[in-house]
């Protein structure tokens, strides 16, 4: 079949729409019909030319919901009708990954995955010439129509609402699930979150959820700070004005009478600057401070610190898509969202249609988005 996608042809130029052939799903793969995606500044990352990664001609976008319209043959969890959201982490169930209990990183079509291929080691995506386009985090939501493995969707309840939901696809999964199940942030906790986009802000909501009672934000641009409020945040320092060093003055905001060593129980990076990341660490309490890198960093970027921060125990951890478990943890995350448990409505900032999803970019690139979400 012929669908419209917005394709990333070459690094650093913005995205041609245009009609792209299709094919049907093979075994063990699904036809979706996307009907909302969210930008995440990981698709810029990729565009950008900044990730290793990165290849192109490729239909990037991973942060989407849609409809199953085919499946092929030997799917059995989902039918055509199905609401779902494409999973760029997977879930097999039967991966040694999957059964060690110990990560949410499938490995089952990881190789293949980075490749921009399906698992069968070819695209179902090529130019009206017949020349192959990639698959991008094996996701491709830029596209109206994507073919992806039946254990990369989350089948999720139906009244949910597709311009909203598609942001749990990354974003909103990613920091509220950094927040429960990467740190598993306890009630009365202290916490510094760098990075007020996207991401930030659901960890923001994450932490007020799990009843956190500092929460300062970190960002070099004064318009988040209400946006942090927004969502729970107690302080709000921008490292461009306080006139002094970032981390000492954290660490004395976060000082009591009782306590007067200081630093965050739990920090997080959410902008992929790997200075930010140092300053994350070395923000939190010594002895038991635990940073969350969520970031994603540029080619050939490395964090660096003195190793008597860990010595002195602090704790340097990462975490992909909030370390969920796609198919099982993203329908509960659309329920909590359902229930009122989370927000993500007033996240959603800007409704593009896909002929104008550069503009999305623009947006983010001049910091006045949080979400873009095309519409097809
Ligand atoms: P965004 O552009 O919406 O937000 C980034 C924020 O960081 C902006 O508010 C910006 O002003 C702020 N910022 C930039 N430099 C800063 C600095 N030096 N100090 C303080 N604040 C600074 O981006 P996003 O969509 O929220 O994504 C954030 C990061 O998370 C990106 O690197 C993205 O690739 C990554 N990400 C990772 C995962 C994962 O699974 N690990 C998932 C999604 C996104
Ligand atoms: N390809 C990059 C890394 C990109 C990356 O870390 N991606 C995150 C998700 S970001 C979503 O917005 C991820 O899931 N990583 C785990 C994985 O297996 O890709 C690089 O540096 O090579
Ligand atoms: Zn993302």
């Amino acid at each position: 079949m012929r669908t419209r996608a917005a394709v990333a042809v070459q690094a650093g130029k913005p995205l041609e729409i245009m009609e792209v052939n299709l094919d049907g799903p093979k075994a063990g793969e699904v036809m979706v019909e996307i009907k909302a995606t969210g930008i995440c500044h990981t698709d810029e990352f990729t565009l950008s030319g900044a990730d290793p990664e990165g290849m192109f001609p490729a239909i990037l976008g991973h942060e989407g919901a849609g409809v199953v319209v085919e499946v092929g043959p030997g799917v059995t969890s989902v039918k055509p009708g199905d609401h779902v959201i494409p999973l760029y982490t997977p879930e097999c169930r039967e991966c040694p990954s999957c059964l060690s209990r110990k990560t949410n990183l499938c490995t089952a079509i990881r190789g293949t995955q980075g490749k921009g291929l399906m698992p069968d080691g070819t695209s179902r995506f090529s130019t009206l010439d017949g020349d192959p386009i990639l698959h991008y985090m094996g996701c491709s939501t830029f596209s109206n129509f994507t073919v992806l493995p039946e254990i990369a969707v989350a089948k999720v309840r139906e009244d949910a609402p597709f311009d909203k939901i598609c942001y749990i696809g990354c974003g909103v999964t990613t920091g509220v699930g950094a927040v429960i199940n990467t740190a598993k942030v306890e009630i009365g906790a202290k916490a510094v979150v760098f990075g007020l986009g996207g991401i930030g802000l659901n960890v923001i909501q994450g932490l007020r959820l799990a009843g956190a009672d500092m929460i300062i934000g970190v960002d070099i641009n004064n318009d988040k700070k209400a946006w942090g409020e927004r969502f729970g945040m107690t302080h709000f320092v921008n490292p461009k004005e306080i006139g002094t060093d970032l981390v000492p003055y954290l660490v004395n905001l976060t000082k009591t009478p009782f306590d007067q060593i200081g630093g965050a129980d739990y920090s997080f990076d959410c902008t992929g600057n790997v200075t930010v990341m140092r300053q994350a660490l070395e923000c939190t309490h010594r002895g038991w401070g635990q940073s969350i890198v969520i970031g994603v960093a540029p080619a050939g970027a490395e964090i660096q610190t003195r190793p008597f921060q860990l010595v002195t125990g602090r704790v340097w951890k990462g975490t992909a898509f909030g370390g969920a478990r796609g198919r099982t943890d993203v329908p509960k995350i659309v329920d909590w969202y359902m229930e009122g448990k989370i927000e993500i409505d007033p996240m959603i900032t800007h409704l593009l249609r896909l002929e104008d999803i550069n503009k999305g970019f623009d947006l983010m690139h001049r910091g006045e988005s949080i979400r873009s979400v095309v519409l097809y």
